[in-house]
């Protein structure tokens, strides 16, 4: 069964997602997500000009080999463009694998230990009335609030928070240049106050998470993560920059509040030290920018022997093809901890016929082969791309922040 073919489709339905499609010359077809948010037309280059000509005529059944010809095959390797491209090549490559046996991929992976697999919800709001509301809402036992801040020294200056809804979630800018405004004294007044009260509408039982998106110092992130501990999250993410983990040991050497981190990181080597030394509670990797199926189910074995349990990363800005195969992943392994998901908008469900289920707050998938996502390419091809931005961070003063 050889590689006869490999193209990408980008579209935009809403929002840019770049598929992958493996043709083979069996006639069978796959498809992988290849998005990397801003940065679509770099990675489509790569795959177009450089990993698609390389693979024609290679035997798609050997998902191992190629996984590793094209990351050490190479002497330049790693970073998110590169890492993007191969997960969307793995994910078509793994859903030929499925349809050629006919077997749904959780049950290549090794078959279901669980039915269903439940997932945290997203709430708002710029003032903690809306918030909270927004938390009630949701009517769910897992939520992941954020929200924007009010400068007190300026009422008309707003620290927005990014968060996920196809909506909001979009990224709102057309220039490389424009910016937002962001003060992490203020933010993390904010952020503790606003705990409080939430825990207090919401009760004991809800579970609570917060991405600080690496927006703290050290220090800060120390605070946060201790005042916070009355709280009782089930999760704090992102508290400090991805890179800095020996702030990861001061963290955990100073609280009790479980802390999660990944999405930025690209290979196992990123994150394996801070796994073996117990510096993270859960680890949510980004399946579209992390080698795909095959390098996300060694990490799960990896975490797994150290009691790290996955929060794979579920946003809007990767397509139903990376969510669908997140849920085959988390039904197959022992170590699922919780899945981000989002609901897609219609616009978005057109173009990815998908056939994982929301139903009173679990998903589910039914055993039809390979990844479970069929693809209306005349569709896809109609939504023509635009050029979107993740907006830059500036400090009060115009210094850049960390995004
Ligand atoms: O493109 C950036 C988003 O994927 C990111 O802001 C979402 O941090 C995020 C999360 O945890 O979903
Ligand atoms: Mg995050």
């Amino acid at each position: 069964m050889n590689i006869q073919n490999i193209e990408t489709i980008l579209t935009s339905p809403g929002r840019n997602y770049l598929i992958v499609k493996i043709e083979t010359d069996t006639g069978i077809v796959g498809y992988g997500d290849a998005t990397l948010n801003g940065r679509e037309l770099v990675v489509k280059s790569f795959i177009d000009n450089y990993l698609s000509d390389w693979l024609k005529g290679y035997d798609a059944d050997r998902i191992e080999d190629i996984w590793q010809m094209i990351y050490r095959g190479s002497y330049w390797k790693g970073g998110p463009v590169w890492m993007t491209a191969l997960s969307g090549i793995d994910m078509a490559l793994w859903d030929i694998k499925g349809k050629k046996f006919d077997a749904p991929l959780y049950s290549i992976l090794g078959g279901k230990v669980r039915d269903k697999l439940n997932i945290y919800y997203h709430a708002h709001g710029s003032t903690t009335e809306e918030l909270v509301n927004s938390c009630k809402n949701t009517n769910s036992e897992y939520i992941r609030y954020s929200f924007d801040t009010i400068n007190p020294f300026d009422e008309d200056e707003t620290f927005y928070q990014p968060y996920q809804n196809l909506k909001r979630g979009r990224i709102e800018v057309d220039n490389l240049e424009d910016s937002k405004k962001w003060d992490s004294d203020i933010y993390l007044n904010d952020l503790i106050k606003k705990t409080k009260v939430i825990r207090e509408e919401l009760g004991d039982n809800v579970k609570l998470i917060h991405d600080v998106h690496g927006r703290l110092s050290t220090n800060q992130a120390v605070k946060a993560a201790k005042s916070l501990e009355q709280f009782n999250l089930f999760f704090l993410e992102d508290t400090v920059g991805y890179r800095n983990h020996n702030a990861l040991k001061l963290i955990k050497n100073n609280s009790s509040t479980p802390i999660a981190i990944g999405e930025l990181f690209n290979t196992i080597h990123d994150c394996k030290d801070i796994i073996s030394n117990q510096l993270v509670d859960f680890i949510r990797v980004d399946i579209s920018h992390f080698g795909g199926i095959t390098q996300v189910m060694k990490l799960a074995a990896f975490a797994n022997v150290y009691g790290v349990k996955l929060a794979l990363h579920g946003p809007s800005d990767i397509s139903p093809i990376s969510h669908n195969a997140m849920a085959h992943i988390n039904l197959s392994i022992p170590n699922f901890g919780i899945q981000e998901y989002v609901e897609f908008d219609k616009e978005v469900k057109n173009v990815f016929n998908s056939t994982l289920t929301l139903e009173d707050q679990y998903l589910t998938l039914p055993d039809s082969p390979g990844i479970g996502v069929n693809i209306n390419e005349d569709l896809a091809k109609e939504n023509d791309y635009e050029r979107k931005y993740l907006p830059i961070l500036r400090d009060r003063l115009g210094a850049l922040h960390n995004w």
